[in-house]
């Protein structure tokens, strides 16, 4: 499908190394890097490498990262080697150095450039938007969102977000930053935490005692000092198992067009983890590619600069569904591109676990219980909106 024209009037930027791809956090570790193999691979079969600018990024250097993580840690990763024996998930460690090591957060080969490949993919798209060469920039081997800055977390080393966002701001005198991922955004929110140039939104599964990482309670809203200038300016949004795409576009429509209106952010950076969809190894959403896209839609329709990273997701086929699916919002193709997933993807296979004849749009998955009651999220939209009589642009 040679068809995929470039848009007009605006300009888009794809940043990716295959070199990150190759790396492997052990067999039953459900993050696999090849998802991004994957993803590429269907987002070029449908031809939309011709309406976009492809840049192969490059690895973040060690002063980059510094921007944000403590020189300790980085001195650590930088060093440590795989263990010879894996620890079995029975057998954890308990004195971790900066929580290197344990079954979330494995030492494998070639980490270090695991880790600032993904910051530097993050980091190229970053500039490309401060230097006004992209209107859109996608990097969707970024968006590790739980990374600390002297911690590993939830299979985050090196927080690119940050890094990305820390580059925003030389620019940019608010970003809004946005988590749509099915974990809370907690290294992001920790990360700017004391102050007003950035407001964080996380929409997430929240069960504090049985789901990770347990953080981003609706009353979560930054320092509860007045006068610590990050006051008011976190936004969380706590969810139960099996939220629709109906429901969830209320919610962010609503909650992010009132963000937008009074906080007036300058640029957008949108975490796209494909976890909280329907099927997700790991998650416990019911969002279809359609729903989970229409947050990237509506960003796309505020005008406004935007970066797109990716994050989680543990159905690899549905995680290349989605990204190529919300690659085509970006571009603004998504009306052109044929659903019957191309003849000629390399991965095929992948995708007729569904369906002898797969499309772009449809997951499977057994639909999850809705534990989502009308009132409670009239509750969240209220919450929100009375939390946002205290920000001022
Ligand atoms: O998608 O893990 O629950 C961004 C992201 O947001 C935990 N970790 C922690 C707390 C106690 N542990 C359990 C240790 C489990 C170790 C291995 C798994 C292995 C197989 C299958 C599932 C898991 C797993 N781990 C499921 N949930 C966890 C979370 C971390 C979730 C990180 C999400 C990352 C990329
Ligand atoms: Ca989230
Ligand atoms: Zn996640």
């Amino acid at each position: 499908e040679a068809s995929i024209m470039r848009p007009k009037g605006y300009t888009v930027s794809f940043h990716c190394n295959p070199d990150m791809e190759k790396h492997h956090f052990g067999m039953t570790h459900p993050m696999k890097p090849w998802r991004l193999t994957l993803s590429k691979s269907l987002i070029y079969s449908y031809g939309m490498s011709f309406a976009m600018d492809n840049y192969v990024s490059r690895a973040a250097t060690y002063e980059e990262l510094a921007d944000f993580h403590s020189t300790d840690y980085l001195d650590f990763l930088g060093t440590v080697l795989p263990e010879p024996v894996p620890r079995d998930l029975e057998n954890q460690n308990p004195d971790l150095k900066f929580n290197l090591g344990g079954s979330d957060c494995p030492l494998f080969e070639g980490l270090y450039d695991y880790c600032s490949m993904s910051a530097g993919g993050a980091l190229d798209a970053a500039r490309k938007i401060c230097s006004k060469q992209s209107d859109i920039a996608i990097a969707w081997g970024g968006g590790l969102h739980h990374a600390k800055k002297a911690e590993a977390s939830g299979f985050c080393y090196i927080n690119d977000i940050v890094i990305a966002i820390l580059q925003l701001l030389r620019f940019h005198p608010r970003v809004l930053y946005i988590d749509i991922d099915v974990h809370h955004g907690d290294g992001v929110e920790e990360a700017f935490f004391s102050t007003d140039r950035v407001m964080t939104v996380s929409f997430h599964k929240y069960d504090p005692n049985n789901f990770f990482p347990g953080t981003g309670a609706l009353d979560d809203n930054g320092p509860k000092n007045e006068h610590n200038s990050g006051a008011h300016h976190a936004v969380n949004v706590p969810l139960q198992d099996g939220i629709t795409d109906e429901q969830y576009d209320m919610l962010y429509n609503t909650i992010i067009g009132r963000i937008v209106e009074k906080f007036r952010p300058s640029a957008i950076a949108l975490q796209c983890g494909a976890d909280s969809l329907a099927g997700d190894r790991l998650g416990r959403f019911n969002l279809q590619v359609q729903g989970h896209g229409a947050c990237v839609e509506f960003c796309k329709r505020m005008n406004l600069p935007l970066i797109l990273f990716g994050g989680g997701g543990y159905t690899p086929r549905n995680v290349a569904r989605a990204w190529t699916y919300e690659t085509s919002i970006a571009i603004g193709c998504q009306d052109k591109i044929n659903p019957i997933l191309p003849q000629h993807t390399p991965w095929r296979d992948q995708f007729r676990q569904d369906t002898l004849f797969p499309t772009l749009e449809q997951i499977l998955g057994e639909p999850r219980l809705n534990k989502n009651p009308p009132k409670r999220l009239q509750e969240i939209v209220q919450h929100v909106t009375e939390q946002l009589r205290f920000v001022q642009a």
